[in-house]
This record gives structure tokens, C-alpha cells and sequence, in this order.
């Protein structure tokens, strides 16, 4: 056993391939040809095999690197003579490709050590499945992972970047078919019913009644309506109304607009929103975490998703470390984001890392809606279009500008009493933004 660097072998003319998939940790010993990486261009997905049994010393990638061949990937412990019969291969046959949809937090990459020397290695085509016309996103790893449970690849959503299959959904939708969640009985299917045991969906032809124009689906709308889907099944939803007095606010807003008219950075409501919100999920840290099978993972990190609307659909730029940045770097940034968002040039990692959301229709309109839960997060935010009402201040009505607040939650990690207590603080918080430093 020898220590070594694996590198990326010759993936043929491609250079700056994204690293979409880490499949191993530090620690973790695999068989050779088990997949350690997933790599895709524009026009391949490549996975990078183990040149041998051993074990995996330090990751020196992360998802979103850009990485091409002769760059080293991971330091290794195994048979150093098995890198050198490495064969370098062509990249992959095509894959059909998706656009990001919103992510959870990308694992971080491990400090690189330097190692004796490298490997190049060989990258194993992702094949298309066998059995469908419309082939899931999974690498071949995945796939194999599947079989070996018996999981129809077809029937599991993907959580990973670009709607990916990864691993751990194909362990999510094994538990959820145990609890008897996922698994549709065959009679059900006989009698045409979905894998919920639902009738199936209508087949109308409207052209027999009028007139019709048939669109494709937008990529996004592809990736993120099945996320949506899956969130509004699998998360027992409750949403909790409240409104917080925005008045000062928004005279305050104006006064520091007018400051910084000359600067060209114009703050919007969703800025002091984000704020806000940080203030209340550092009160309330519980709704800025994510269920782990039996444990929540509470986050120390308060990272705040954003629902940008696009000409091609629904995305969810992230801004992070939003608790050690001020109002007018947040503005910045988000209307920054959401620019690149209606360009379409939002990367994975714009996307990634997300804590909680807010989806604001504040500019549009509305009382109140009730937003999907944006899972792994467990509440998102909706906010509506601030109307100047008549409120009772003990003496008199007074006209004040009131915002509506909407927060879906995900009632199996917060409960009811808890819900109306965050969202009663954000409203405090947001009419008198000094409560968000006590
Ligand atoms: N009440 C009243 N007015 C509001 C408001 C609110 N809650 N929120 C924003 N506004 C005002 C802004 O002040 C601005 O007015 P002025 O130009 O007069 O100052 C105007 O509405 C437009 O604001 P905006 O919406 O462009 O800016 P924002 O920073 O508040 O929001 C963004 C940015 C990206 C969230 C928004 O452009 C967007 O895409 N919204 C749609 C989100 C969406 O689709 N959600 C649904 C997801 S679920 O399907």
C-alpha cells in the first residue's frame, strides 16, 4: 500500500469539467473501479473510478470545481501499481442534460496535502437506464447502488445538482417504501392508478373542444416541478398568517434611498426582510434546520434563499452568510443574483446551501398565499403586498402600512406554538428592525 493523488485521466477535449458529484469521503475504503467522482461537461457525464482497492485520505475537490485532466482530485491509499495500468478513455456518450435546481449545502472541500505522486485514471461512461424512455440522471454508481436494492431508478427524484440521482435518495426512497410510503401495489398499477394509489392523471384531447397551442415545459420547470411535487406530498404543511407594521420601515427605506440615490444601489423591502429573518431564526434556531432521519441538523450558518421569477421559471438564488452582512451589501447582492437569475447564468453554487427561504410577491401583489416548503429546509417565508390600513393603537385607528407574512413550515419539526412565536417576532423585528439586535 502506497499513498498517491489521483488525477483526472484524459477526458478528451474537455477542459474545465464541473465536479458534480463527490461519491467518497475521507476514510471511506472502496473496491476498484468504484466511483469516486462525477464530472459533466455540456455534453458527458464521467465518472472517475478507484484505481484499486484502498482508502480515501483527503478530498482536494468539491462540487461546482471546475477541475481538467492532470488535476488532482484525491489522495489515495492503495496499490500504487495499479495507477500506472490506468488506461486514459474518451469522455462519455451524451446525457440528457437539466438545468440546477436549488440545492442543499455542497460538502466542503478537505485541505489538499501534497502526496508522492498521481494516478491518472479512467473515466467510466454514465449509462442511460435500460428501461425508460426518458433515462433518470444517475451515474453509473447510483445505478449499480439501486439494482443492488432493488430500486427502480425511475421511480426516485433527484436531489442533486440538476435534478441528479444521488445515493442518499435512493436510501430515502428505500426507508420511505419500508414505512410504506413509496411503494405502489400492483393492483393499484393494474387499475391504472398512480404511485400514490391516485386515479391517473386525465388524458383529454383538447384540440377536440377548441383551438390549442402545446408548449414544452421550460428545463427549470422540468427539474423544479418535480422537486415541488415531492415537497407538497411529503411535508405536512402548515401555513401561519401574521402582518407587521412596515411603516417606519419604509420611511426609513425611502430616507436611505434618497442618501444613496447618487451610488445607483436601490434597496428594496426584501433586504431589511432578510435581515429580519436572521434575527428570528437566531431566536428560533430550530426553523433554520433540516431533518436527518431521526436527528435535526440545526445549522449554525444562517444562509437565506430567495424566489427570483424568471422568463424560463422559478429559481431560488442563495445569499449566504447573510448574518455578518448589512442591508445595503445584501440589496447589492440580491439584486445582483437576480439579475444573473432572468439571464439564466445562475451556477449550482449560487443555489446551494440555502437555510431557509422567502418567496416575496410583495412587488406583484396578494394578501396572503401559502409557499411549498423548499425542502431540505423546513419553513419559507411568503410575503405579500403591504396595504396602508386602518389599526387600533389603544386611542384611535391610525393608518399604518401593514406586510403580510405567510410561513409554511414543516409541521414535523415545528409546531404550531412555535410558528405563530416566529412569526409573531419577525413582524416585531421587521416594524422596529433595533429588536433584531437585542
Ligand atoms: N409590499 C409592497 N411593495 C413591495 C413589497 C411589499 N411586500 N415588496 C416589494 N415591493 C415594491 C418594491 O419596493 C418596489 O417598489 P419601488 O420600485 O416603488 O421601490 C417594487 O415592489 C418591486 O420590487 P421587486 O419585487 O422588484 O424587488 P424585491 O427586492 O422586493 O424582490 C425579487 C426581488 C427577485 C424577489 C422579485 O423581483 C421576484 O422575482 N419576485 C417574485 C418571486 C416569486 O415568484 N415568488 C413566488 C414563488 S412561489 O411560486
Amino acid at each position: 500500500m502506497a499513498a498517491f493523488e489521483v488525477r483526472v485521466p484524459d477526458i478528451g477535449d474537455f477542459k474545465d469539467v464541473p465536479v458534480i458529484e463527490v461519491l467518497v469521503k475521507p476514510g471511506d475504503s472502496v473496491k476498484k473501479d468504484d466511483s469516486l467522482l462525477t464530472l459533466e461537461s455540456d455534453k458527458a457525464t464521467m465518472e472517475v473510478p478507484a484505481p484499486s482497492s484502498g482508502t480515501v485520505k483527503t478530498i482536494l475537490v468539491k462540487v461546482g470545481d471546475k477541475v481538467s485532466e492532470g488535476v488532482a482530485i484525491l489522495t489515495f491509499e492503495g496499490d500504487a501499481a495499479a495507477k500506472a495500468e490506468a488506461p486514459a478513455t474518451k469522455a462519455a456518450p451524451p446525457q440528457p442534460k437539466a438545468p440546477p435546481a436549488p440545492q442543499a449545502a455542497a460538502p466542503a472541500a478537505a485541505a489538499a496535502q501534497p502526496a508522492a505522486s498521481a494516478a491518472p485514471i479512467a473515466p467510466a461512461p454514465a449509462l442511460a437506464a435500460p428501461d425508460s424512455g426518458t433515462p433518470p440522471h444517475a451515474s453509473p454508481g447510483v445505478r449499480r447502488f439501486a439494482r443492488e436494492l432493488g430500486v427502480e431508478v425511475a421511480k426516485v427524484s433527484g436531489s442533486g445538482p440538476k435534478g441528479r440521482i444521488l445515493k442518499d435518495d435512493i436510501q430515502n426512497f428505500v426507508k420511505q417504501a419500508l414505512s410504506g410510503g413509496a411503494a405502489p401495489s400492483a393492483a393499484a398499477r393494474a387499475g391504472g392508478m398512480s404511485d400514490l394509489g391516485l386515479p391517473a392523471w386525465p388524458k383529454v384531447d383538447f384540440a377536440k373542444f377548441g383551438p390549442i397551442e402545446t408548449k414544452p415545459l421550460t428545463r427549470i420547470q422540468k427539474i423544479s416541478g418535480p422537486a415541488l411535487s415531492r415537497n407538497w406530498v411529503m411535508i405536512p404543511h402548515v401555513t401561519q398568517f401574521d402582518e407587521a407594521d412596515i411603516t417606519e420601515l419604509e420611511a426609513f427605506r425611502a430616507k436611505v434611498n434618497e442618501e444613496n440615490a447618487k451610488s445607483g444601489v436601490k434597496i428594496t423591502p426584501l433586504a431589511f426582510l432578510i435581515k429580519a429573518v436572521v434575527a428570528a431564526l437566531k431566536k428560533y434556531p430550530t426553523l433554520n434546520s433540516s431533518l436527518d432521519g431521526d436527528n435535526l441538523v440545526v445549522k449554525q450558518y444562517w444562509n437565506i434563499g430567495f424566489a427570483a421569477d424568471t422568463p424560463n421559471g422559478l429559481v431560488v438564488p442563495v445569499v449566504k452568510s447573510a448574518d455578518q452582512k448589512g442591508v445595503i451589501e445584501i440589496a447589492i447582492e440580491t439584486s445582483d443574483l437576480a439579475a444573473k437569475a432572468r439571464e439564466g447564468k445562475l451556477g449550482p453554487a449560487d443555489m446551494q446551501g440555502g437555510t431557509f427561504s422567502i418567496s416575496s410577491l410583495g412587488g406583484i401583489g396578494g394578501t396572503a398565499f401559502t409557499p411549498i416548503v423548499n425542502a431540505p429546509e423546513v419553513a419559507i417565508l411568503g410575503v405579500s403586498k403591504a396595504a396602508m390600513k386602518p389599526v387600533w393603537n389603544g386611542k384611535e385607528f391610525a393608518p399604518r402600512l401593514m406586510m403580510p407574512l405567510s410561513l409554511s413550515y414543516d409541521h414535523r419539526v415545528v409546531d404550531g406554538a412555535l410558528g405563530a412565536r416566529f412569526t409573531s417576532f419577525l413582524a416585531q423585528v421587521i416594524a422596529d428592525l433595533r429588536r433584531g439586535m437585542l
